[in-house]
């Protein structure tokens, strides 16, 4: 195929609804909660007694708050991590909150944190985790996947609409372990029966898993890439192996680039609609552990993470672990009301609704920026000068990922035109910082691109970026 034709290939591949509304989200939440809270550790054992499970004071309320705080819009929580024990009554194991002292045994962690979310208007999704320690079945074959689908039916028949669902590749079983194949088709098929609106993430096919814990992004992320990576046992196989405490700060050096106008030229595959989802904890673990207390990652260093996923093309989940009294502590709270501020800043520094936009002819009725393949630019400007300190460009992706080059630069007070930033990927958003600069006048020029796009732009004035 010439590469012409595979330009116009990867310009004409669209988002499915519920991808669209997943990324719409931008910014949500991990809730890694259950078994190791309560034993301190980060990879439970399985068969731990469930007699150890009592959160005492557990307040879904306050999770849902201390995350809506950050600005976050949904939550995901850990319903059974590897160890095996079910934060919900199932009916296919004793290993649950039905054999713990919790509420006397009757109570129900994921009804109540569903519960929680749907009064605030958070939407709510379940990481289940395939790998089982505790299960005997495990390992069997059909006889695990028969107990996998019958967990699943009951979490997302159960529990109000779910947005999420989020398969975990990490297996700690080793060469000597047992060794489970895993039926993700038919998983898959039970989550759109089920919740046809939910979106399967990591191992699965909507959300790509940006392949590292540590919130890291890709310095271009692209949504349009080669179908191969959608194989759930590919992302398993780069996800934990081992429960050193390594893993989660890992960054690899390869893979840095998915889906550029190189890579998809060289590429046979078919292309699919595969963007990427960040994650990382604000602690060290996933889990809670108290010696992490004073280890909690700053507002700065979260609004920088965030800054690059959200404004990087990818969606941001950050985990926060509640400790075993089943509350979120104090400093992950006051770390994620000052994220909260520093992001509710940014956006609310917009300067662009002010600036006079040449040409006119570049906007469509509703003031979006139109380009095609041919690129384009646009300047806005101001009377006086600004001092500006970032740029904000968003391409409607139910149009699909067009822009391969966007380049920014500010008019100097003798007419030149300097440049501050670019990029190859816009995609749904791309947040652009540099140093602040005095200017009367900012030009953003497309200068690649596969096709037509709709473009959105904000100018942030400095002062808020830190
Ligand atoms: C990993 C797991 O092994 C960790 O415990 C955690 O759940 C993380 C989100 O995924 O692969």
């Amino acid at each position: 195929m010439s590469s012409v034709s595979r330009i116009a290939e990867a310009s004409a591949v669209r988002p499915s609804p519920r991808q669209l509304a997943w990324q719409q989200l931008e910014f949500y939440g991990f809730i890694h909660f259950g078994m190791n809270t309560m034993t301190d550790r980060e990879w439970g054992l399985g068969h731990e007694d469930p007699v150890l499970f009592d959160p005492a004071q557990l307040d879904a309320d306050q999770r849902v708050e201390s995350l809506a705080s950050a600005g976050m819009r949904g939550l995901i929580l850990t319903c059974k991590h590897h160890d095996g024990f079910c934060l919900w009554p199932s009916a296919v194991t004793r290993h649950s909150v039905a054999s713990s002292p919790w509420r006397g045994g009757r109570g129900d962690v994921v009804a109540e944190v569903s519960a929680a979310c749907a009064r605030r208007g958070m939407k709510f999704g379940v990481y289940l985790s395939p790998w089982d320690r505790t299960e005997p079945a495990y390992g069997t074959g059909v006889g695990y996947d028969d107990f996998f689908v019958a967990q699943l039916r009951e979490l997302l028949s159960g529990y109000g609409p779910i947005f999420s669902v989020w398969f975990d590749g990490a297996n700690g079983e080793g060469a000597a372990g047992r060794k489970q194949y895993y039926d993700w088709d038919r998983y898959f098929a039970v989550v759109r029966e089920l919740q046809p609106d939910a979106v399967i993430s990591v191992c699965g096919p909507d959300v790509r898993w940006c392949g590292n814990e540590a919130g890291h992004t890709r310095p271009d992320e692209w949504s349009v890439v080669p179908a191969a990576l959608r194989d759930a046992e590919r992302t398993a196989s780069n996800s934990q192996q081992v429960d050193d405490g390594k893993f989660s700060r890992l960054v690899r050096s390869d893979e840095q680039d998915l889906g550029s106008r190189a890579v998809i030229t060289a590429s046979r595959d078919r292309l699919v609609w595969y963007p990427a989802e960040v994650n990382t904890s604000i602690r060290p673990g996933w889990f809670h552990h108290p010696r992490e207390d004073a280890e909690v990652r700053s507002a700065d260093e979260l609004f920088d993470i965030y800054c690059a996923s959200v404004g990087g093309n990818a969606t941001f989940l950050l985990n926060v672990p509640p400790d075993r009294t089943g509350l979120v502590s104090a400093p992950d709270r006051l770390v994620l009301s000052q994220l909260g501020k520093r992001i509710a800043e940014l956006y609310g520094a917009d300067i662009a609704a002010t600036a006079d936009l040449s040409p006119a002819g570049a906007l469509d009725q509703q003031g979006a920026w139109i380009i095609d393949a041919n690129g384009g630019s646009l300047v806005m400007s101001w009377p006086e000068t600004r001092r500006v300190g970032a740029v904000i460009v968003e391409e409607d992706v139910a149009l699909g990922q067009q822009v391969e080059r966007l380049t920014v630069e500010a008019q100097a007070a003798d007419g030149r035109w300097l440049a501050l930033a670019e990029c190859a990927s816009v995609g749904y958003r791309r947040i652009l910082r540099f140093s602040p600069v005095e200017t009367a006048a900012v030009r953003l020029s497309v200068t690649a691109a596969r096709g037509r796009a709709r473009l959105g732009n904000r100018v942030i004035s400095a002062g808020v970026l830190g």
